[in-house]
């Protein structure tokens, strides 16, 4: 990776596309640009070819083309990766061109493209362009519609991206390993008309697993359901940059799901509806409200809504297990019991020891030691406290005032008077409970076995 050359100025964020692509205008391949950060990259409008409104990748980056003869010429390196999952655990990977994942390929309704591939894993791979209505010589399948790319070759991929809408790449070779290992990467094809299906945010990211024993950095890829850290774009909270928005504009989030599982993904505050899926934009009339939508492996949604309602808004999975990083899965369920003296034995013997549960779940508080290059459970603070979430979860904000196209973190949200739950602290009275037992209940049960019924 440090043979190679970055194009990355100051602290490793902005890149300088325009230089990087006259650079390499010579040559007979394009330069592929590394990303040494896993921080949110600001929208970049196109340096060359059609207009389009540029998406923003959730702590990612979009890859820049060089153009050839009318022919958008991009460059995609298969290599292993670090990625840092969250400030204090970094996870070897494999992705591309720097990061995984990949980075996001944007171009516009009937662009022709052309990708070269170089592979730089230690096996063959090959790239899929998942939705894409293409050649099938051209679809990516190892085996089935061309060679695999072996380790040190490039392949190139050419096509017309003949429709707008959402989409995906991965690879069609080992996926079980390479897909676990973190091989993916958002595109996203623009209308030909920028006006059309207009919004003023627009958020791509991908949903993926990994399964990394606490201590450790590598996935394993053999996991077939127990993975432990669910993310988007290989982030978890609170390392997932938070959706910043202007109040009033019209946002899109598009998402992509290459986990293995399906994931309900739940907006509070706000009411969307699904304006584009795998197979194009849903005609107005088809569509209707929800607060939720289910992605199912191997589908890409996108979700529209007015952001009318200024606010700090979860945005997350609604799969509780997916909102937590990495834990033992085989805990018995401790509320209720009693651990008192058990923690002494233990803490004669293991000093430090915390016995958890016993009052419900919640370990936000909690500062047992970690095994190093290990996030907590659930991490998040806060304005009031610890968010007690990690994993497949962000935060929407609302606000007035933002100049267009402003993304950075306005801080949280400060509640309007009145507008804010609060501590009851006046009388409270016992509520009246039917007793057990009968005699002191109003309640009556008449218990009738089966046996004793004689009608019809
Ligand atoms: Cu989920």
């Amino acid at each position: 990776m440090t043979s190679r050359r970055s194009f990355l100025a100051g602290a490793g964020v902005a890149m300088v596309g325009a230089s990087a692509i006259s650079k390499a205008g010579a040559a007979s391949l394009p330069e592929a640009p590394v990303q040494s950060s896993a921080a949110t990259m600001p929208p970049q409008a196109p340096s060359s070819g059609r207009p389009y409104n540029p998406v923003v990748t959730l702590n990612g980056w979009s890859l820049p083309w060089r153009m050839k003869d009318g022919v958008k010429e991009f460059h995609l390196v298969a290599e292993p990766v670090v990625r840092e999952l969250a400030p204090g655990m970094k996870a070897n990977l494999w992705g591309y061109n720097g990061q995984s994942p990949g980075p996001t390929i944007e171009v516009v309704e009937g662009d022709r493209v052309r990708i070269f591939v170089t592979n730089k894993l230690p096996e063959h791979t090959s790239i899929h362009w998942h939705g894409q209505l293409l050649p099938s010589g051209m679809d990516g399948v190892t085996g089935l519609s061309q060679p695999g790319i072996a380790p040190g070759k490039t392949f190139v991929y050419e096509f017309v991206a003949r429709h707008a809408g959402t989409f995906m790449y991965h690879p069609h070779a080992d996926e079980m390993n390479q897909m676990a290992m973190g091989m993916m990467g958002f595109w996203v094809t623009h209308p030909k008309d920028p006006r059309q299906h207009a919004v003023d945010r627009d958020f791509v990211f991908l949903l993926s697993a990994y399964d990394i024993d606490p201590g450790s950095y590598t996935p394993r890829t053999n996991t077939m359901t127990e993975f432990n850290l669910w993310t988007f774009n290989s982030r978890v909270f609170p390392g997932i940059d938070p959706m910043v928005v202007r109040k009033d504009e019209r946002v899109r989030i598009r998402v992509g799901n290459l986990t293995m599982t399906n994931h309900p993904m739940h907006v509070h505050g706000h009411r969307f509806e699904v304006t584009c899926t795998d197979g194009g934009f849903v005609p107005p009339g088809a569509r209707w409200p929800e607060v939720t939508a289910d992605v199912a492996v191997g589908q890409m949604r996108a979700i529209e809504f007015i952001a009318d309602n200024p606010g700090d808004w979860a945005f997350h999975c609604h799969k509780s297990h997916h909102t937590m990083n990495a834990m033992g899965h085989q805990v018995p369920n401790l509320i209720g019991v009693d651990h008192r003296g058990v923690a002494k034995k233990i803490n004669d013997l293991i000093p430090g020891y915390m016995v958890m549960g016993e009052k419900g779940g919640s370990m936000g508080g909690m500062q047992m030691p970690l095994p190093e290059n290990t996030l907590p459970m659930m991490a998040g603070q806060g304005p009031f406290g610890g968010v007690e979430m990690g994993g497949m979860f962000t935060v929407l904000k609302v606000r007035e005032g933002l100049a267009r196209g402003d993304y950075k973190d306005p801080g949280w949200y400060k509640n309007p008077p009145g507008t804010l739950a609060r501590e009851w602290t006046g009388e409270l009275p016992e509520a009246p409970r039917a007793k057990a037992g009968g005699s002191e209940s109003d309640t009556v049960l008449t218990v009738r076995r089966p046996g004793e019924h004689h009608g019809h």
